[in-house]
């Protein structure tokens, strides 16, 4: 008999971080298991997606530093209003990858002061356990294995990697696309529901493929939403495909 999928309340008896916790409660209380990807330039653009798919997603994925016109008080202020507003967390997709040192520095400084913001960051474990260890306040999503054609995340990087990650108590979430143990979190990137991929390396699967063959807990989606011509019909259609998916693996 095939392994059945975990369910988010299951799951909750077993993570330990605030914000595994809190991601899950969300999931459960939205019956969604979406997160948007919001590969935006303008700040205007930003929120406004933001409040569009706001009520059906768990988390918005930012890549802060692609913003044109970043500014803590026009871009971070009402985007946090947002994600109250829509119970969503907010995941910077910063991919740390860098000596402890450094990226405490990435973590804090510059212009865009991540650590006052963000829920969850998403770091490499390249540099090691240690390098891990000074993100404080938020939940660390860690880059188990890549969605693109190429990546050097293979068996071996990745059971190093979750030696890494299994000891690492900041770390309340994986980023890969296969099944890993049952009291991490698992997001799924490299999701649409209609294209093969793109000229760049990205690969895609459905929602239901990931859900059902890796047990992903959390759908990543950028382009399939963000570039609809109508995102928050398409994210209606994604958090319902995910739900779908997830009710059918438990
Ligand atoms: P899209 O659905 O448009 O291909 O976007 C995928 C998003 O997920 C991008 O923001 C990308 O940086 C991120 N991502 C990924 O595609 N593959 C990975 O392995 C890890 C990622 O964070």
């Amino acid at each position: 008999q095939e392994k059945k999928k975990i369910s988010y309340e299951n799951k909750l008896e077993k993570v330990e971080h605030p914000m595994a916790k809190r991601l899950l409660e969300i999931a459960i209380e939205k019956n969604s298991n979406l997160i948007a990807s919001a590969d935006i330039l303008s700040t205007r653009e930003l929120l406004d997606f933001a409040d569009m798919v706001g009520p059906h997603i768990v988390a918005l994925k930012t890549h802060i530093d692609i913003l044109t016109d970043f500014d803590a008080d026009s871009t971070i202020l009402p985007l946090k209003d947002l994600a109250q507003k829509h119970n969503f967390l907010i995941m910077e997709d910063r991919k740390f990858a860098d000596i402890g040192n450094t990226q405490e520095l990435q973590f804090s400084y510059g212009m865009y002061k991540i650590s006052n913001w963000a829920d969850l960051v998403t770091a490499q474990v390249i540099g090691g356990s240690a390098s891990l260890d000074g993100f404080h306040n938020v939940g660390v999503v860690a880059i188990l294995g890549m969605s693109s054609k190429g990546t050097l995340t293979d068996a071996h990087y990745r059971e190093e990697a979750m030696k890494i990650i299994e000891n690492q108590s900041n770390v309340m979430a994986c980023v890969a696309q296969n099944e890993i143990p049952d009291d991490l979190i698992l997001m799924t990137p490299g999701v649409n529901l209609s294209d093969a991929g793109d000229s760049k390396g990205q690969q895609y699967n459905t929602p239901e493929k990931v859900i059902n063959n890796y047990h992903t807990d959390f759908i990543i989606v950028g382009r399939g939403i963000y570039k609809a011509e109508n995102p928050e019909q398409e994210a209606v259609k994604y958090k319902m495909a995910g739900w779908e998916a997830y009710k059918k693996a438990l």
